[in-house]
């Protein structure tokens, strides 16, 4: 088992004044609405990986990718410990009409939007700290 901190891309995929959520059936935030993301791969813009997270989870197809915030997330409680650096992207869906599907289902119970101004809980803890601190992905009109 190696300790060493990981590097997780999550995006905020924005569509109108709501974001895709899906509820987490990974170990790590069981239960948690999340954003979709994974791990980077070796050689792998930010960019590059939050098209492939969200196309290998959602089937969804992005545009618009880009850079908003990164923070640090320490689950020490957890069975296997875990250090993730998480790169927060923005990005927008390619095709306005393309429906998000659940193409990891072992790993997601669903995805859905959900208004910014009304989220569903609990969500993922790196989520909800970074709300707690007032972080928002939209344009502070809608805050
Ligand atoms: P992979 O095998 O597909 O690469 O990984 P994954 O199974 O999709 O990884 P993940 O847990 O969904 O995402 C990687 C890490 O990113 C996660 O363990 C912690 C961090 N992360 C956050 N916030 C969020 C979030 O809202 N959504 C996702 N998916 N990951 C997040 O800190
Ligand atoms: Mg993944
Ligand atoms: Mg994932």
């Amino acid at each position: 088992m190696s300790l060493a901190p990981v590097i997780g891309v999550a995006v905020f995929l924005v569509k109108g004044e709501t974001v895709l959520l899906g509820r987490r059936r990974s170990t790590v935030g069981h239960n948690t609405y999340a954003l979709p993301g994974g791990h980077l791969e070796f050689g792998e813009s930010f960019e590059e990986c939050a098209a492939r997270e969200v196309k290998e989870e959602t089937g969804l197809d992005i545009k618009d990718i880009q850079f908003v915030t990164v923070t640090n997330n320490v689950f020490s409680e957890a069975a296997k410990p875990l250090h993730v650096v998480a790169v927060f992207m923005r990005a927008s869906l390619a095709d306005p009409e393309q429906l998000p599907q659940n193409v990891e289902p072992d790993k997601c119970y669903g995805w859905d939007w959900y208004d910014w101004k009304n989220l569903p809980q609990p969500l993922f803890r790196p989520l909800e700290t970074m709300l707690k601190n007032g972080f928002s992905p939209f344009p502070t009109e809608l805050n």
